[in-house]
């Protein structure tokens, strides 16, 4: 046995997806999420002009294998292109091994830890009405954990709050397809420091103490703004404070830790275990956010849980819409098997998303299961995806009052 063919699927239901298809000389079909949001066509590029040649004849079985060949191989290592491209093919081999084994692939990775995997949806909302109105939504549908995103007065548009209005489910999608640049978005962190914890303390008042909240800082805090904001939010008992400064900082976040116990997450923009070293082994973070997508694909991000289980941190794997549902149907098997899961961050693809991409993971009452089918559980509808041309978009670029470039 053999790997016969390997092509890339561009397809934008909605929203650009990048996909991997590799077919074995048997004829079993994997499927690999490659989908790098407002970057997809360097990721595509990377596969079908540098990397699809050197997989054809080799042994499909030889995943650690095959992962090695691709990271060491190539020279140029780590980044979010080469590893978004390495986790593709990661997520395709252990598609095709569990096909072979006629198992979930779950199944292969230690079996069912747990019988459900929690969630958390997005609750947002401009003015805190609409952001009540979004919490109540979700808690009808039976999610016991919301990230929590509002509006800022004196703001406009800011990262996470729906421009399409207050609802349950809405296509928050942060990508615009703005033609040939970025949108721009304004920002004040000083209106947002001042602002947000009365909003957790009207949350607490309205909904009680049962509901996990989350808040994604995205980035934008200084490490002092971080160590405030955590420390201002304490009496709300966050089940996270995400991205509260920029992680790569790493050694930032030892102020954040000394002025606080809001528990911190961080990871969804970083690509491997090296971006994390300090921050997992000086215990600076109890969330590992990295994207099965983003990370080098479920080989990478297995080891990157276990190196992380060691120093009592649990996992968040990254679960927004720019995430295939075939990546979020890997983090699903991970996240059933592994014993330090945390939470699972869940946004609901669209419907022509759905149509493209044929999912088996279930939602029952605020928690996910991948199913039972053999491997990943999810395929691709070519003709389907052939309906969808790929559009250029943008993640919005963010600037201060005064025009200063900021984080997004
Ligand atoms: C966000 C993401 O889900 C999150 O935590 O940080 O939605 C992020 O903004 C997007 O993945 C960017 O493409
Ligand atoms: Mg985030």
């Amino acid at each position: 046995m053999s790997i016969e063919s390997v092509d890339v699927v561009i397809t934008s239901p909605g929203r650009n997806f990048v996909t991997l298809k590799v077919v074995t000389s048997d004829g079993i079909v994997g499927w690999g999420d490659a989908t790098l949001n407002g970057r997809e066509l360097s990721v595509a590029s990377y596969l079908s002009d540098h990397v699809a040649s050197m997989l054809v004849g080799r042994d499909e079985d030889r995943i650690e294998d095959t992962w090695q060949y691709l990271y060491r191989g190539a020279y140029w290592r780590r980044g979010p292109v080469t590893m978004a491209a390495i986790a593709a093919v990661d997520m395709a081999l252990w598609d095709i091994k569990a096909k072979k084994a006629g198992m979930p692939l779950y199944q292969l990775l230690g079996g069912a830890s747990r019988d459900g995997v929690r969630v958390y949806a997005h609750a947002s909302g401009t003015d805190f009405e609409a952001l009540a109105n979004a919490i109540t939504g979700y808690r009808e549908l039976g999610f016991t954990a919301v990230r929590v995103q509002t509006g800022v007065p004196g703001l406009g548009q800011i990262y996470g709050v729906s421009a399409a209005g207050p609802g349950v489910r809405y296509d928050y999608e942060p990508a615009k397809r703005s033609g040939d640049r970025p949108a721009e978005e304004t920002w004040d962190t000083r209106q947002y420091l001042n602002h947000m914890p009365g909003v957790f303390a009207k949350i607490r008042e309205e909904f009680g103490t049962d509901l996990r909240l989350l808040h994604d800082g995205h980035h934008r805090m200084s490490p002092i703004e971080a160590a405030r904001f955590a420390k201002d939010v304490e009496p709300y008992d966050l089940f996270w404070l995400e991205d509260c400064t920029p992680g790569e900082d790493q050694a930032a976040l030892r102020l954040v830790r000394q002025h606080s116990t809001t528990p911190l997450a961080i990871g969804e923009v970083f690509n491997t275990v090296f971006d994390y070293q300090t921050l997992i082994t000086e215990r600076l973070i109890d969330y590992v956010r990295s994207a099965v997508t983003h990370t080098g694909g479920i080989t990478a991000m297995k080891k990157l849980l276990d190196f992380a289980a060691i120093y009592g941190i649990r996992s968040g794997i990254h679960g927004p819409t720019d995430i295939s549902p075939i990546g979020m149907a890997a983090a699903l098997h991970l996240d059933l098997a592994i014993h330090n899961f945390g939470i699972q961050e869940y946004m609901p693809h669209n419907e022509q998303t759905l149509e493209v991409f044929r999912t088996s993971f279930t939602f029952d009452r605020g928690f996910l299961h991948p199913g039972d089918q053999p491997g990943l559980g999810v395929e691709l509808d070519e003709e389907a995806a052939s309906a969808h041309e790929y559009t250029k978009a943008y993640l919005p670029v963010n600037r201060l009052l005064d025009g200063t470039v900021h984080d997004w």
